[in-house]
């Protein structure tokens, strides 16, 4: 170990992000992370994996897994990943994740992953009976952005915490072995109006796969009549729209709707309130869900469209896994020469 100065990354910028094939993709995965992976491909160098291992952190049914990773893939397609461009890939076929996890399980230390705040929601009252796998979940996920060196994770705000994890691993892992500047320090990005979404039934709350209430998402496979619906059900408040972002403030299931309707129309909070401010909700609610139809009506066709094709959806995995396969090899290779393993 060295006392020296940091040295700082300066391999080529790269992205990488994954979602979690653990239930049906609601508004706030497309907002928060499908979104920006289509835009960041026309940018650089992506990776854009379906997270399985991450997955099995809680049971999944194994009958269904695979199809669950063919949705997501099918939900990437539809919402314009253009296999030609970005990689897309299972995780468990490219098992440099696991093995580059556990010698990140030997770098980071328990007082960092004690502090992480989805673990303690996720495993919640019953931690002793959670699975080992969830509480090192971010330790793995520091494994699959730092395999391909990714300097950019566009992910929803509520993955900032496991982001930090990753960029304290990186820096300890240079400085132990002394490969100064060998991992980036990772950015993520969590900017721009779809980064939380909250509940349609509790402004509090983050929209959610695992919200027992189907009522509190919107569903990128939800039939435009169901859309409309969930909208009309959600909560709000007997005020009208303000004219200002700071007079929404403590009225969280408004500041929830309007930038809902902000982030599907590409605009600002401020823009949407300039419009409909001094309305209230029974004027402005059928403008959000023909919106929300507008914009999520045509991935859910589409989604449907490619899952009655599954071979195809297959065809894109399986030449995504060999380009990842690919690009990961080199870095696990210096990673076991680094650490010292026999014949590395
Ligand atoms: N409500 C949200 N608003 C914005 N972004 C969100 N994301 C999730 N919920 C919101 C982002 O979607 C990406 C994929 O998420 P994931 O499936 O890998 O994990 P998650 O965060 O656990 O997703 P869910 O839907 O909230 O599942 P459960 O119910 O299991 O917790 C990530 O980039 C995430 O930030």
């Amino acid at each position: 170990m060295t006392d020296q100065a940091p040295v700082a990354y300066s391999g080529p910028e790269r992205v990488l992000s994954g979602v979690q094939p653990s239930g049906a993709l609601h508004l706030g995965n497309y907002l928060g992370a499908l979104v920006k992976f289509t835009k960041l491909q026309h940018e650089m160098d992506t990776f854009i994996f379906v997270a399985d291992l991450h997955a099995i952190t809680v049971w999944q049914e194994p009958a269904r897994l695979a199809d669950q990773v063919r949705e997501i893939t099918a939900a990437y397609l539809a919402s314009g990943l253009d296999p030609e461009k970005a990689t897309i890939f299972p995780q468990s076929a490219v098992p440099a994740h696991a093995e580059l996890a556990w010698i990140f399980n030997c770098v980071a230390r328990l007082g960092w992953l004690d502090r992480m705040t989805q673990f303690k929601e996720k495993s919640g009252k019953h931690k002793e009976r959670s699975s080992v796998g969830l509480y090192t979940y971010p330790v793995l996920q520091a494994a699959d952005i730092l395999l391909y060196k990714a300097t950019r994770v566009p992910v929803g705000d509520d993955q900032r915490q496991h982001l930090e994890l990753t960029r304290d691993i990186a820096a300890k892992f240079n400085h132990d072995f002394g490969a100064e500047g060998y991992f980036p320090l990772p950015e993520a990005l969590t900017q721009g109006p779809g980064s939380r979404i909250m509940s349609l039934r509790d402004g509090s709350a983050k929209m959610s796969k695992s919200d027992p209430s189907d009522n509190s998402r919107l569903n990128l496979l939800d039939e435009p009549d169901l859309i409309a619906q969930k909208i009309r059900k959600a909560k709000t408040d007997p005020e009208p729209l303000p004219e200002t972002l700071d007079e929404l403030k403590g009225r969280p299931e408004a500041e929830n709707l309007i930038g809902i309707y902000a982030a599907l129309d590409g605009r600002s909070a401020e823009q949407v309130l300039a419009e409909f401010a001094g309305q209230g909700f029974g004027a402005f609610k059928p403008k959000l869900a023909d919106l929300a139809v507008a914009r999520l009506g045509p991935v859910g066709d589409q989604m449907r469209r490619l899952m009655a094709d599954p071979a195809e959806i297959d065809k894109v995995l399986a030449r995504g896994a060999e380009r990842a396969r690919e690009a990961a090899a080199p870095t696990l290779a210096e990673v076991r020469r680094q650490v010292g393993f026999w014949g590395a």
